[in-house]
C-alpha cells in the first residue's frame, strides 16, 4: 500500500479542518477545541492541536491529511507535522485585512520544506471579499519569484475545489501522480 503525506497549513479561519472534512473517506480526527484567546471573535472553535483525515485513492493509495494549529504560537509543531511529508497546500483567507501579509509569512515558514517539496496555494472568502484577484497574487507571487506554484480561488466547503487543489500539487511533484 503506498501512503503518502499532504500538509494544510494557513491563518485561522482560512478552511483548514473544512476542506479536511471534505475530503476525507474516514470521519475526520479533529482537537477541536473551544477558543480561549483573541480568535474567539473570529469563530467558536479553533485548532489548537491538529486536524487529520485520510483520501483513498484508487487501488491501495491513501493520502493522509494534516492540518496545522492555525495560530502561530503552535507553530513549534510545524516542523514536526512537515515529516515525510509530500507537499503543502496553503490556504489563505481572502477577507482578511492583509492577505499578501499572510501568504509572506507562511511562504517564509515553510520555505524550507516547500524548497524540498511542493506548495498549491488556495485562496478562500472570495465570496466574501473578491479583491485582492488571483490576477494581484499571481503578480505577487512573481514579485517574490514563486511564479509558477499552483494557485487557485477555492471554496473550501466544495469537495471538487479542494480536490482540484490537491491535484495541482500532485501533478506538480508528478504528472504521473495526479490521475
Ligand atoms: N464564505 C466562505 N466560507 C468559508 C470558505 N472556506 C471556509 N469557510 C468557512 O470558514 C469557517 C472557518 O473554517 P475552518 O475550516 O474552521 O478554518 P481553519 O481555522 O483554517 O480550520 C467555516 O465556517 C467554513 O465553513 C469560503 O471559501 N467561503
Ligand atoms: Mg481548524
Amino acid at each position: 500500500m503506498a501512503n503518502y503525506k499532504i500538509i494544510f497549513t494557513g491563518p485561522v479561519g482560512a478552511g483548514k479542518t473544512t476542506a479536511i472534512s471534505v475530503l476525507s473517506d474516514v470521519p475526520m480526527v479533529t482537537t477541536d477545541e473551544l477558543a480561549s484567546d483573541m480568535t474567539k471573535d473570529r469563530k467558536s472553535q479553533t485548532t489548537v492541536a491538529m486536524d487529520y483525515g485520510i483520501m483513498q485513492l484508487a487501488g491501495d493509495e491513501r493520502i493522509h491529511l494534516y492540518g496545522t494549529p492555525g495560530q502561530e504560537r503552535f507553530d513549534f509543531m510545524w516542523d514536526i507535522l512537515t515529516q515525510g511529508g509530500l507537499g503543502l497546500v496553503l490556504l489563505i483567507d481572502n477577507s482578511r485585512i492583509e492577505p499578501f501579509r499572510d501568504l509572506h509569512f507562511f511562504l517564509d515558514a515553510f520555505k524550507d520544506f516547500i524548497g524540498c517539496t511542493a506548495v498549491s496555494i488556495g485562496i478562500t472568502r472570495m465570496d466574501e471579499k473578491s479583491t485582492p484577484t488571483i490576477s494581484d497574487y499571481q503578480r505577487e507571487l512573481s514579485a517574490l519569484g514563486w511564479s509558477t506554484l499552483p494557485l487557485l480561488e477555492v471554496d473550501a466547503r466544495k469537495k471538487g475545489d479542494v480536490s482540484l487543489l490537491v491535484q495541482s500539487l500532485l501533478y506538480s511533484l508528478d504528472p504521473t501522480l495526479a490521475n
